[in-house]
């Protein structure tokens, strides 16, 4: 995988027609190869758009191929730190992909996913939190997740990592000097400041996972699964919840038997909703297998919204419901109060505070306090606006060990240790920090980093 010294060369716009396509090339060949394709004499200007044609000249009559705007961003001032030239073509993907080829003929080769991203990181373009940060940027579906990428991108976690690897190693170089010169009686540091100061770089650790959760939350996105009895109203609730008719709604008990999903933007979060036959006494083998899904639904699911409907008698099937969902994060939508209601809501004797929210499915009454309720929910109350830094599990388990490691080595000063215990903890903090931004980074990590991204980027 890591082969930095040849040219690769990718389609970086998805697949599918537009507009406009762009092939990639990367490497020492790049301009060469980009020359072997284009019918001009000279070399592109670095950094000008030029009005170019490709042609295949593996024919035995050279032909021409496209009308294309080339680029050219010599290294190592390019994306990838390498020569780059961005071929900006007619977005037919056999167009796209006779380009490739030809690049390949003329001594390219195919990038494997995510490589241009770990030739930037490679020639120390971009750090590793910063390339994680260009798939999820990429990847984003709701505005928000595209912002907290962003910030990622632009180095909002990288500078804070930055500034607490510059203090522990500031503190590991003093308590290093005081081994080196013990004779002297002289300690480049004492304990007592030794638990200060590592007191002080643990609470900014923490202060940047205070958030993590939240930010877990908007990067992953969750799912929610609707629930209830039938003919409540689940797949109405579920299609206004998404804006489209999407589920089938009939009048008849039973309708929705598979689980059927769809992603939408709840306030940023992208939420998977999951409209279910519901949790029931079955009475045939197809529903038998509907409810099994829908409790293996609930079980992965982040919350659930219980529906019942107002206009009828609460019936067993609705206090089932509400028992084997209590232990979860849940909205309870009492449904249909566009018709007069047959049971007050105190009825449910659910404890005050819960999350009960009255709403019409059929015209989408009470809805905006549904999605602001179900938000809170999941957030538990806490405000979206302010975006958390950290938001990838990887960057959360390795925040959590130094953590850990400043932890231990705290209480190894403030116990009287000697400095070499010390200072194994805080080798084993900073290494984590390490290990976050790329620079000593195992190869199959790297390699599984890398893995998730689309070729091209
Ligand atoms: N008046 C009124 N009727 C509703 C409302 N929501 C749903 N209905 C009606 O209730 C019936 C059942 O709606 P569905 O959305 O199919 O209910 P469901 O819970 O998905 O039903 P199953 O899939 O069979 O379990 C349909 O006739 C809907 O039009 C509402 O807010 N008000
Ligand atoms: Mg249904």
């Amino acid at each position: 995988m890591f082969t930095p010294d040849d040219t690769i060369v990718a389609v970086a716009t998805p697949p599918g027609r537009g507009g406009l396509g762009v092939v990639r090339l990367s490497g020492p060949g790049a301009s060469t190869i980009a020359g072997a394709l284009l019918d001009r004499s000279e070399p592109l200007r670095p950094r000008h758009a030029t009005l170019a044609r490709i042609v295949d000249q593996t024919a035995v009559v050279s032909i021409a191929v496209d009308q294309v705007v080339a680029t050219s961003f010599p290294r190592p001032g390019s994306y990838t730190g390498d020569d780059v030239v961005e071929i900006c073509a007619h977005g037919s993907p056999v167009l796209l992909s006779r380009i490739v080829t030809l690049a390949r003929a003329a001594g390219a080769r195919l990038a494997e996913p995510g490589e241009f991203t770990l030739r930037a990181y490679l020639n120390g373009r971009l750090d590793l939190v910063q390339a994680e940060a260009v798939a999820d940027l990429v990847e984003a579906v709701t505005p928000l997740q595209a912002r907290v990428a962003f910030d990622q991108l632009e180095g909002t976690v990288t500078v804070r990592i930055r500034e607490l690897d510059r203090q522990l190693f500031d503190l590991i170089a003093r308590l290093e000097a005081s081994l080196d010169f013990p004779a002297e009686g002289y300690h480049f540091v004492e304990a007592g400041e030794v638990v200060v100061v590592v007191g002080a770089i643990r609470g900014q650790v923490e202060a940047l996972l205070d958030g993590a959760a939240r930010g877990r939350l908007i990067r992953e996105g969750c799912q929610v699964v609707i629930l209830g009895k039938p003919n409540v109203g689940k797949s109405t609730l579920f299609n206004q919840l998404l804006g489209v008719v999407r589920a089938i709604v009939t009048p008849v008990a039973g309708t929705t038997r598979d689980l059927v999903t769809e992603v939408t933007d709840l306030d940023g979060l992208a939420v998977t909703l999951v409209d279910s036959a519901g949790i029931r006494p079955a009475r045939d083998p197809v529903e038998e297998e509907g409810v099994w899904r829908a409790r293996q639904a609930l079980g992965v699911a982040s919350a659930a919204v219980v529906v019942l409907d107002r206009t009828g008698p609460l019936a067993p099937e609705d206090w089932a419901v509400l028992e084997e969902t209590a232990p979860v994060r849940r909205v309870v939508a009492v449904n249909k109060m566009d018709e007069p209601a047959s049971w007050a809501l105190e009825s449910l004797g659910l404890a005050a505070g819960a999350a009960i929210v009255e709403v019409s499915a059929r015209t989408g009454e009470g809805f905006e306090g549904l999605r602001e309720t179900l938000r809170d929910v999941l957030t538990d109350g806490e405000s979206l606006t302010d975006t958390p830094p950290v938001a990838n599990s990887r960057h959360i388990g390795l925040l959590e060990r130094v953590a850990e490691a400043l932890g231990a080595a705290e209480e190894a000063a403030a116990t009287g240790a000697a400095e070499e215990f010390v200072l194994a903890d805080l080798q084993r903090g900073r290494s984590a920090l390490d290990e976050l931004t790329g620079k000593r980074t195992p190869d199959d990590v790297l390699q599984h980093i890398f893995e998730q991204f689309c070729i091209g980027k």
